[in-house]
């Protein structure tokens, strides 16, 4: 169980002493473009941290967007909160706790100061020799599945896509809705899969003016509907809620515990996506899972199409209590030919995913990818 002690102990781990640390920023194709009411994304262009202490090399993935289409943060600003406000606090003699809080400092921008809080626990955990989860105090334990369909063009190519992950045998299916993408199109998946754990993200898009059409949500037995009103609300999502039987999940409007709480003590959630570069890291997103976990609000682990590196942290997050739902953690192969880390995640039978074997993340960061995929490098200490 996650308690105050189990919390203590990762707060008052030593920031190890850095030798170099790099941003490599890495372009992957995406094996199809993916839609969402927002933006249509066609690859991923991620920001990999490289930090090197005492001889040992930890990587982490900063799982902003070059664009502020999703989040406000975007690679660009997130390259200038590590390197002009956040690196610099970054010494030995304090400690992970601490550097949290000075980080508050520094008001917002999760995304980067996950990258390095992230960075910091993968490196201790590879110098203590234990796997990420153990040093974060949990089990290992096989992770649940999900996938996130992206709006596509016509309901047969949604079908076939559904039809895809139920082969897989993924936990659940996530599809994207948008304004007039939506009512029928959901209809067409659950007629065809009336069994199936399926849920809708609308990134947003709607108005509490909509509150009578979404309500025709409720007919199809949905996991939830994902932040279906403005990205930065919480309170019209409470309103909402009284007028759905759909369970709402929140998802952007989350960026900390004390959003969390809001939103559970106003009812404008019956479950929580967290993202854990959103929260700011992964200290933040064991402390709201284990808030929702007291409070009965069900939590999942929410997904950024991340590389290796950031799927992995995903991965490992998930071990934490209170990670009760299936989360969107998909096979490598749903989004990239070649990621840039090995080993892939591959569901294993029944549609489970292991945790990778090994100490840190337990996979490796293939150095010829890299270099291949590097569209910019910069040293930064
Ligand atoms: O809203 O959850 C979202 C991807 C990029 C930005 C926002 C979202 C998503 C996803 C994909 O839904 C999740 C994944 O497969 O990693
Ligand atoms: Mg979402």
């Amino acid at each position: 169980m996650t308690d105050a002690s189990s919390l203590k102990a990762l707060e008052n781990i030593p920031v190890p002493k850095l030798d170099r640390v790099d941003l490599v920023t890495v372009k992957l194709p995406f094996v199809a473009p993916f839609g969402t009411s927002v933006h249509v994304w066609t690859d991923k262009e991620a920001m990999l941290m490289r930090l090197e202490s005492g001889g040992v090399t930890a990587w982490s993935e900063c799982v902003s967007d070059p664009d502020p289409f999703y989040f406000y943060e975007t690679n660009g600003t997130a390259r200038h909160i590590i390197k002009d406000f956040l690196l610099p606090l970054v010494e030995p003699g304090k400690t992970l706790g601490g550097l949290a809080a000075e980080f508050l400092h520094v008001r917002g921008h999760g995304m980067a100061k996950a990258t390095i809080e992230n960075g910091l626990l993968i490196l201790v955990a590879l110098q203590r020799g234990v796997p990420l989860h153990e040093l974060l105090g949990f089990p290992a334990r096989k992770i649940m599945s999900g996938l996130s369909i992206g709006l596509k063009e016509s309901p047969a190519a949604l079908l076939a896509a559904v039809e895809h992950a139920v082969e897989r045998g993924y936990h659940r299916v996530k599809m994207k809705v948008k304004k007039g993408q939506d009512i029928e199109w959901v209809r067409a998946v659950r007629e065809r899969h009336p069994k199936l754990r399926l849920m809708v993200d609308a990134n947003g898009d709607y108005s509490l003016a909509d509150t009578d059409h979404l309500r025709r949500l409720d007919e199809f037995d949905l996991m939830m509907v994902e932040q279906p009103l403005s990205y930065s609300d919480i309170y019209e999502h409470s309103l909402l809620q009284k007028k759905m039987t759909t369970a709402i999940c929140l998802d952007e409007s989350i960026h900390s515990l004390a959003d969390a709480a809001a939103a559970v003590a106003l009812g404008a959630c019956r479950i929580v996506n967290i993202k854990q570069g959103r929260v700011g890291g992964l200290l933040e997103s064991v402390r709201i899972a284990a808030f929702c976990a007291a409070h009965g609000i069900d939590v999942w682990s929410g997904g950024m199409d991340e590389t290796g590196i950031g799927r992995a942290v995903n991965i490992h997050l998930q071990t934490a209590d209170g990670f009760t739902l299936p989360g969107d953690t998909s096979e490598t192969s749903n989004y990239f030919d070649e990621d840039i880390a090995v080993p892939p995640v591959v569901l294993e039978a029944g549609g489970w995913i292991g945790i990778p074997a090994g100490p840190g993340l337990g996979v490796e960061v293939v150095p010829d990818r890299i270099l291949k995929r590097a569209i910019r490098w910069e040293r930064i200490r």
